[in-house]
């Protein structure tokens, strides 16, 4: 897809993603609406991943590690041929395969649970060593929240990842400035990510994470370095694409209102045409 359909998709997969929450009354709306420019890149522009065959041996990886944010992964699988559009509508219901957060024994694609803050990008880390250990060409692509970046593990992760040379591994931190019911600034702030990140050994590019330009040029094997991993700090808003929820702590894991529903639901629309 050009970005000029990826945009179009992000856009379906927000609508699509607001419903399901709407309708299932729960889920992580913010940190969906922010991530979801990233997903759709993936996996409409980015990973070699076939829903004819899941469990490819030469097939990408991807781990969406802030998997409290699964809905927005499910809609793009749905869309992607994983899984029918219309399961959408069993999100969170009783022996659904759509719970919470993302299992990878009920749901096709799914290449591993995640929940537990701070565990995907290790996972991802062993993941790329396995590629580098088989000679295999796969790439493994993990997406963190800025709140997870919080959780030491992934600080292991980051050092373990550069003593291995991992350039087989890319990692996109969802940076959207807030967590859970506070602004990271306000709790251990750990901004800004990229010197960090540098100094572990690391290859960092910024971008603006709702700019679908920005990500998939980001995204681009030309932009990818040699003998070390990549991380891209997207800079992003939470609630991104709706007025009243954008950058609001409040829509961490709100659900709105019937009348909240159709303002957004109208703006989405808005943007669409
Ligand atoms: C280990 C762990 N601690 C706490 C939680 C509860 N929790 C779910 S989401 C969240 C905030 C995450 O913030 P961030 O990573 O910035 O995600 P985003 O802003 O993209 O929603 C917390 C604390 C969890 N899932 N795992
Ligand atoms: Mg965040």
């Amino acid at each position: 897809m050009d970005t000029r359909d990826l945009r179009v998709m992000a856009n379906k997969i927000r609508r699509r993603d607001l419903r399901a929450v709407f309708e299932a009354g729960a889920g992580h709306i913010g940190g969906e609406m922010s991530v979801i420019d990233i997903l759709t890149a993936l996996y409409f522009h980015v990973l070699r991943v076939d829903p004819d065959n899941p469990l490819d041996p030469e097939r990408d990886r991807f781990v969406l590690s802030k998997g409290h944010t699964a809905c927005a992964l499910y809609v793009a699988l749905s869309e992607k041929g994983f899984l029918p559009k219309e399961e959408i509508e069993t999100f969170l219901k009783p022996y659904s395969r759509l719970n919470g957060h993302p299992n990878r024994t009920k749901l096709p694609g799914v290449e591993t649970n995640t929940g537990p803050l701070g565990h995907g990008l290790p996972v991802a880390v062993g993941m790329a060593l396995a590629a580098r250990l088989d000679s295999a060409a796969w790439r493994t692509y993990v997406v963190t929240g800025d709140g997870e970046m919080q959780e030491g593990s992934n600080w292991e992760a980051i050092a373990s990842a550069a003593q291995y040379k991992l350039d087989n591994l890319t990692l996109i931190i969802d940076h959207n400035r807030l967590q859970q019911g506070a602004r990271l600034a306000d709790t251990n702030n750990l901004a800004p990510f990229a010197p960090k990140l540098t100094a572990f050994g690391w290859e960092v590019i910024e971008i603006d994470g709702n700019n679908m330009d920005e990500v998939v040029d980001a995204l681009s094997p030309e932009r990818r370095p040699v003998g070390k991993p990549l991380a891209i700090v997207a800079h992003t808003n939470k609630g991104n694409g709706i007025s009243f929820m954008s950058d609001n702590v409040a829509w961490h894991h709100k659900v709105p209102n019937a009348e909240q529903y159709k303002q957004a639901m109208a703006e989405l629309e808005e943007a669409a045409l």
